[in-house]
């Protein structure tokens, strides 16, 4: 299908592309199984520009959007979602320094992200607020010219790895998700520390560690936005980026497909290709269909966002449900058409399905996506009348 791509979103789709062909999928399988964070590759990306697409010209970035990033992440994710996840993250924990930070702030870290100088990590999950985003327990008491932190984060993407960190914590308890703010804190800052490496089912390139503080005091002009504004940091955080999670539901759906369409072409039984099956025709068409449908929502929302649109909560999560619960069918699916060989090893899928689940999952479960959408949905009708 014709998306009506501009020549310099097709260049970035094709770079990002070529990226993932020449650099990443040579090493996926071995990052795979070693659980090895993919520095070499970052550094591709970093001499490449793409971690400054969403970032403006002023700071440093090639002044992008959202759609520009989709392209990035889809293509990226068709080879291997450990290390669009390692991308993708570091965006998620950039938007609150884009959306909420101050000049002097933007100036501060934007133009060293856009470079692909410093990764970066966002820290809103803890061990009893996942779901529940407003339950955070980690304190940031002011003293002084200081907040100095308390607590820990949980399932940090990028953590450890990161230089730089947008944690959200609570400013004053009593006041529920109001009394929430958003920090910037830097790696080597007294009393931040790192838990151990999780290991994962599936995304094994990327890095998931606890954010460990304890009395870390961080200076007074590191919070974004103002006292109690944490909470929807956070959520706006989630509005921006939880498109480009669609997108890498899109990515490793074609990945997958594309797989299955290769080796039914090649596998015969009974005298034939397998693709000369009935049985497995409707299966590639479905899949096709479905990745097609997930894939126009995706990138519609994302030129929607880019559209300056503010009422962007509903949509980009209806991105995120269809498109990651459709990958997940999908990579199943190309699992079952490749049948004992789909499961083993030597063939990519049984990664791509063991990826694709953590997309049902992180930025929010697609329960969490359902109420979301019924929420806004409730209010438009509530409005309506
Ligand atoms: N944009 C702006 N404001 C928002 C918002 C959004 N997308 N979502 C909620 N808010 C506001 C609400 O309007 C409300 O404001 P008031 O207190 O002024 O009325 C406030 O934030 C609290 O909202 P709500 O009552 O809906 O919060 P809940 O505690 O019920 O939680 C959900 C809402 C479940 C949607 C939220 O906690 C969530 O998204 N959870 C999943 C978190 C997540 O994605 N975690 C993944 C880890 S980060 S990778």
């Amino acid at each position: 299908m014709d998306y009506f791509l501009s020549e310099e979103q097709m260049m970035i789709k094709e770079l990002a592309r070529q990226i993932a062909v020449e650099k990443i999928v040579p090493v996926r399988q071995e990052l795979d199984e070693k659980e090895e964070f993919p520095w070499e590759i970052m550094r591709v990306l970093a001499g490449s520009d793409l971690f400054g697409l969403f970032i403006p010209e002023e700071f440093g970035g090639l002044g992008k959007g959202s759609l520009e990033l989709t392209l990035a992440v889809e293509e990226l994710s068709a080879a291997c979602l450990g290390v669009s996840t390692t991308y993708a993250a570091n965006a998620l924990g950039t938007y609150p320094i884009l959306l909420f930070g101050t000049p002097e702030q933007k100036q501060k870290y934007l133009p060293d992200i856009a470079a692909g100088k410093r990764l970066v990590a966002f820290g809103l999950t803890e061990a009893n607020a996942g779901s529940d985003a407003g339950g955070i327990q980690t304190t940031a008491r002011l003293e002084g010219g200081h907040y100095v932190l308390n607590g820990t984060k949980q399932w940090i993407t990028n953590g450890g790895e990161a230089e730089i960190y947008t944690v959200i914590a609570m400013s004053d308890k009593s006041k529920g998700p109001r009394g929430a703010s958003a920090f910037v804190v830097e790696k080597d800052t007294p009393g931040f520390s790192f838990g151990k490496k999780e290991r994962k089912m599936g995304i094994r390139a990327s890095a998931t560690r606890e954010l460990v503080f304890e009395d870390c005091r961080i200076p007074r002009e590191n919070i974004l936005g103002r006292e109690g504004m944490g909470f929807i940091v956070a959520m706006k955080t989630l509005d921006s980026s939880r498109v480009g999670v669609g997108a890498q539901g899109v990515g490793v759906a074609q990945g997958a497909f594309d797989e299955a369409i290769k080796f039914t072409r090649s596998r015969v039984q009974f005298g034939h290709p397998i693709i000369a099956f009935q049985a497995i025709q409707h299966m590639l068409a479905d899949m096709a269909t479905e990745i097609e449908a997930a894939r126009a929502l995706v990138y519609h929302t994302a030129r929607y966002m880019d559209s300056g649109a503010n009422d962007v909560t509903k949509v980009s999560a209806m991105a995120k449900l269809f498109a990651t619960d459709m990958a997940m069918r999908v990579t199943t699916n190309a699992v079952q058409v490749m049948g004992g060989s789909g499961y083993m090893r030597e063939y990519p899928v049984e990664k791509m399905m063991r990826d694709a689940k953590i997309l049902q999952i992180y930025e929010g479960t697609n329960q969490i996506q359902r109420n979301v959408i019924a929420q806004n949905l409730i209010k438009e009708a509530a409005k309506a009348k």
